[in-house]
């Protein structure tokens, strides 16, 4: 027995040493030292020996077990540890090697055209006020003193969705819902972005969607004379100080009276070319006092405010100043369109 008990040690520690990953460690183990394994079937012939041989055998076989243990356990920390240098080796990162380059986005033409204007205005004590693409006919039209039959409406080919639900034709509903919430209190100072819809067929300068930037300042004694100021902060933020402007009479429902805004051109310098089509003047924008009706529908006494109200399209302004010539540019997504405007 002490012999079988040597023999199974030595070559047990064999196949400890060639053991090469935890599972073979571990079927070892289980071989030699389990419940079922070498030492204890060894140890089950123990009754057969004399009282003087039976410790004898038994000290030898604890420390046969011992040797085994400790052995293994040994060789199960080395295999964990080569394990883990392996898995350093095939992960090291070498941070001296250079980056990907990462393709960074920007935001589009007609966004920072949008925000320049809202930050003049912000500058100047407006707030920026949205409100629904999806409008009732009501704050569409009607309280923007367009009543149903008014012939107006015909200027705005529109897309129903119900005889009372519409896309919006323009962002002038969002002044009106402002003014409303105000309940006939003073000062409403708001500049009005978004989308806007009309049921035009798409070419060079017409696209069913586009944007427009509506404003208004309706408070006690506003006048002509501060819408023309304003007007022209604005247009020499957008064109240059050495832009002139000049206001034409216009027609729209909501305003009495209406201008149109032209700028000097800055391509002839007012003599005439094929920018301004001989004229000299480029218009850029239609504006007016706001109409007592539509201050009246919207709570506000007519008798004691006056406000002044003006609107515009993003697209062209943005044509206007990088002289691009198609609209549909702006909505195409063309990257080598778009990345000729990226801020960096
Ligand atoms: C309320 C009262 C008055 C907004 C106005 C214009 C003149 C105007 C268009 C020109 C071409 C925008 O880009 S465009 O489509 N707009 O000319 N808009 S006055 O007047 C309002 C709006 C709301 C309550």
């Amino acid at each position: 027995m002490k012999e079988r008990l040597q023999e199974l040690k030595q070559e047990a520690l064999e196949k400890i040493q060639a053991a090469d990953d935890t599972k073979a460690l571990q079927d070892v183990r289980v071989y030699y030292l389990g419940k079922k394994g070498q030492i204890t079937d060894v140890l089950k012939g123990m009754g057969k020996l004399s009282k003087e041989e039976r410790p004898v055998i038994g000290q030898l076989a604890n420390e046969v077990r011992d040797t085994l243990t400790e052995a293994l356990d040994s060789k199960s920390e080395q295999l964990e540890n080569e394990q883990i240098e392996k898995q350093l080796r095939e992960e090291a990162i070498d941070v001296t090697l250079p980056g990907k380059p990462v393709q960074a986005g920007g935001s589009h033409l007609l966004m920072d055209v949008i925000r320049d204007i809202e930050d003049l205005f912000t500058s100047m004590g407006y707030e920026v006020a949205e409100g629904p693409e999806v409008e009732t006919d009501y704050y569409n039209f009607e309280a923007l003193n367009l009543p149903k039959g008014h012939p107006a409406r015909d200027m705005q080919d529109t897309f129903y969705i119900t005889e009372e639900l519409l896309m919006r034709t323009h962002t002038s509903p969002v002044q009106a819902r402002t003014m409303n919430r105000h309940e006939g209190r003073g000062p409403v100072k708001i500049i009005c972005p978004g989308k806007v819809y009309r049921r035009d067929t798409d070419d060079a300068t017409h696209s069913h969607q586009f944007t427009q930037i509506e404003g208004l300042y309706v408070d006690e004694k506003i006048r002509m004379s501060d819408l023309k100021g304003t007007l022209n902060v604005l247009a020499k933020h957008l064109f240059g100080e050495d832009r002139k402007i000049r206001l034409r009479p216009s027609y729209f429902p909501f305003t009495e009276p209406s201008v149109e805004m032209d700028i000097s051109c800055k391509v002839c310098g007012g003599e005439g070319c094929s920018v301004c089509k001989g004229s000299g003047w480029i218009e850029i924008l239609g504006a007016g006092m706001v109409h007592p009706n539509v201050l009246e529908m919207a709570g506000f006494d007519p008798d004691k405010y006056t406000g002044f109200a003006f609107g515009m399209g993003p697209e062209r302004i943005a044509m206007l100043k990088y002289g691009i010539e198609d609209i549909r540019h702006f909505y195409t997504n063309d990257v080598r369109f778009l990345k000729q405007f990226h801020r960096v």
